[in-house]
């Protein structure tokens, strides 16, 4: 090693003021914050502590902080406090106010930005704590620094006075709290669970950082402590926790070339899907980009390479595609580039050109030098691909031509589909219905003009332990494929989406709820984009009709039925219980479950891909003691389902 990278990895305090470069005030914030933070509905509101959690693990990052904790206070105030250097406190040379306050006020000011260095971690945009206190009716810093505390307040990003010096510490360190402002932001309740997810996910991708959450806004205080020593290494062990791994060894690489520092965690397991997360700087990239390219190609050349090597190119002459290669894959790779740019639709791909090449060589040189490390490990990866591999060109050769034209290529609509009017995707809806004699009803009470029906008939397979190439022989799944219209696998295309709102209806019972898991399942594995951009929804028939007189009235909960039984203060009523779809007549089906102005969706998201990931495996896969723990764990939940 030379003597200049050793520099680089010791923590040097080289901070000076005058670093700091100044560009912009805070007006244009609270004018757009849409601009700054993506948006001002919850996902923004959430932003602003990821934006300052991001600084004390850029602390972290530099060798000098190992503690950070962020606590949910009551009335939804935000403490965040780090163990780091604490923000210089001196006077900044060229604002003439303390650098605290230039780093709260001004945009982008920050001494990361133009001199080089990583922004570590950064946030959606990477905007800075300045954007979080233009956009809090009151912000709080205490700064713990040279044996002095310091303390600043703000209203709405404006210093109600200057940087104080308010006593002695013996402590180090930042602490911010703030309280989002209610002019800015309509709901001010952060999620507990939100948070969570996002802060374990920092923790892994920052091995050994200690990050707490806390939330005191009830009586019950909530915790979490999240620390990785071993890193990404620790999340592929958490991804594949309930699945069968085919390798005892974790693949690790760790390693660097023109300033790009990349690292990958992997691991195969007997499971058809592939998992793989990528980072840049520990954002989320969903959409992949050049690092996840560079990976791709590197891991294709290896495994064929070493096919080669153990001269089992010979005996099978096929080489080994993408998709083979990553059937029953789950990666993580993280990346960290100095000037990362974010693209595509939501800007989460990585755009940077020059990364697909590094990445490209450092993991095939990585990846080698595993199966030469690793061979009965090596072997294993080799036959699993093979096997795939094979799987693969005996289902192409059986593969129905003309099945294969209706559902991957788009060709006539399925015959069993009432399509609605509309073409225009952005109003149209498609309502999945379970059984035939519901999907009737749901024919004749929907609005044709924008409602399509489908009815499933029975269940459709559980994709969880199915090949792709044998999901598609099931008639049921491509009636469906075909009617959403993207397509699926490497062809899926969310452009061709023929429906904004589809809507997942089945009976409140056992089987209902199996057949709603199944769908979710399906959806999740196979066309995750519709559920990433809100577009699957679940219907919420009634479960009862109260009667009395003239009056009927629906509830769609115990409580709500309990509700109206009292308010009726009358003894001649009557409860009717509705077991499935098919008891609802068209129009009832059409007041209660279909008209827009009346019925009850529940919107499908996953926050948490990890967990989702997990559940889905759990509830689908093929290990039966997990499965039996969370239903014992959540049967409180699912009660309603099950009478
Ligand atoms: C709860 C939020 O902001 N911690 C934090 C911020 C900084 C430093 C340490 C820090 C950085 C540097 C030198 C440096 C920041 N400093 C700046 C600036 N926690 C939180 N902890 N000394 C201290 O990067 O060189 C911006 S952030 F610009 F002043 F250096």
């Amino acid at each position: 090693m030379s003597e200049e990278t050793q520099d680089k990895k010791e923590p040097k305090n080289d901070y000076s003021s005058s670093n700091i470069q100044i560009l912009e005030g805070l007006e244009a914030v609270r004018k757009r914050p849409g601009m700054y933070i993506g948006s001002t509905d919850l996902p923004g509101l959430h932003h602003l502590v990821y934006e300052i959690v991001d600084n004390s693990i850029d602390e972290a990052m530099a060798g000098f902080c190992t503690n950070v904790v962020c606590e949910i206070l009551p009335d939804n105030i935000i403490s965040v406090t780090d163990d780091g250097r604490g923000i210089p406190t001196d006077i900044h040379p060229k604002a003439g106010i303390s650098t605290v306050e230039v780093v709260l006020t001004k945009l982008h000011a920050g001494g990361k930005f133009g001199d080089g260095a990583y922004k570590v971690s950064g946030g959606l945009h990477g905007v800075g704590v300045s954007v979080v206190n233009a956009l809090s009716s009151t912000l709080e810093v205490r700064v713990h620094r040279d044996g002095k505390q310091h303390y600043q307040k703000f209203h709405q990003g404006k210093p109600a006075a200057s940087l104080k010096m308010v006593g002695k510490s013996t402590l180090r360190g930042t602490n911010v709290t703030f309280k989002a402002d209610s002019e800015i932001f309509d709901n001010l309740e952060y999620r507990y669970d939100t948070l969570a997810a996002r802060l374990r996910e920092l923790a892994f991708l920052n091995k050994g950082v200690k990050i707490t959450l806390r939330d005191t806004r009830t009586s019950e205080t909530r915790e979490d402590i999240f620390q990785y020593k071993g890193g990404i290494v620790e999340f592929i062990k958490v991804l594949t926790e309930n699945k069968h791994s085919l390798s005892k060894k974790t693949v690790h690489i760790e390693a660097e070339k023109d300033d790009i520092k990349v690292e990958v965690a992997m691991m195969y397991t007997d499971t058809y899907s592939e998992q793989i997360l990528t980072y840049a700087n520990a954002i989320h990239t969903r959409e992949g980009g050049t690092h996840l390219e560079g990976y791709r190609a590197a891991l294709t050349r290896a495994i064929n390479d070493y096919k080669k090597k153990l001269g089992l190119d010979k005996k099978n002459d096929f080489a080994l595609t993408g998709d083979d290669v990553r059937e029953g894959l789950t990666a993580i790779i993280s990346i960290l580039i100095p000037n990362p740019q974010f693209e595509g639709q939501t800007k989460m791909k990585l755009g940077n050109g020059e990364v697909k090449g590094i990445v490209q060589s450092l993991v095939f040189e990585g990846l080698s030098q595993f199966f030469d490390e690793n061979p009965a490990d090596a072997k294993k990866i080799i036959e699993k691909c093979m096997d795939t591999a094979r799987a693969r060109l005996a289902a192409k050769k059986a593969k129905d031509l003309v099945r294969r034209k209706s559902a991957l290529e788009g060709g006539g609509l399925p015959g069993k589909l009432a399509d609605c009017t509309s073409k225009d995707a952005e109003i149209s809806e498609l309502f999945i219905v379970e059984g035939d004699s519901a999907g009737g009803s749901a024919k004749q009470g929907r609005d044709r003009n924008f409602q399509a029906i489908l009815p499933l008939k029975g269940k459709i397979t559980n994709v969880e332990k199915t090949k792709l190439e044998n999901i598609l022989g099931d008639t049921e799944i491509s009636a469906l494929i075909t009617a959403i219209g993207c397509g699926i696998g490497s062809d899926f295309d969310l452009k061709k989406l023929r429906y904004h709102k589809i809507i997942i209806m089945t009976d409140a019972d056992v089987d209902g709820a199996h057949i709603q898991t199944l769908l979710l399942t399906f959806f999740f594995r196979h066309m995750t984009p519709i559920i990433e951009h809100g577009f699957l929804y679940i219907a919420r028939p009634p479960l009862y009709l109260v009667s009395s007189g003239k009056s009927k009235e629906y509830a769609y909960t115990d409580e709500e039925k309990d509700k109206v039984v009292t308010a009726l203060n009358d003894k001649n009523y009557y409860v009717q219980r509705y077991k499935g779809l098919g008891e609802m007549n068209p129009v009832q089906l059409w007041e209660t479950t279909m008209i827009p102005s009346n019925r009850v969706l529940m919107q499908v998201s996953m926050d948490d891909m990890i967990v989702a990931e997990k559940t889905f495996v759990i509830l689908m896969g093929d290990e039966v003691e997990p499965r039996r723990k969370f239903i014992e764990d959540n049967a409180q939940k699912v009660v309603e389902l099950d009478i």
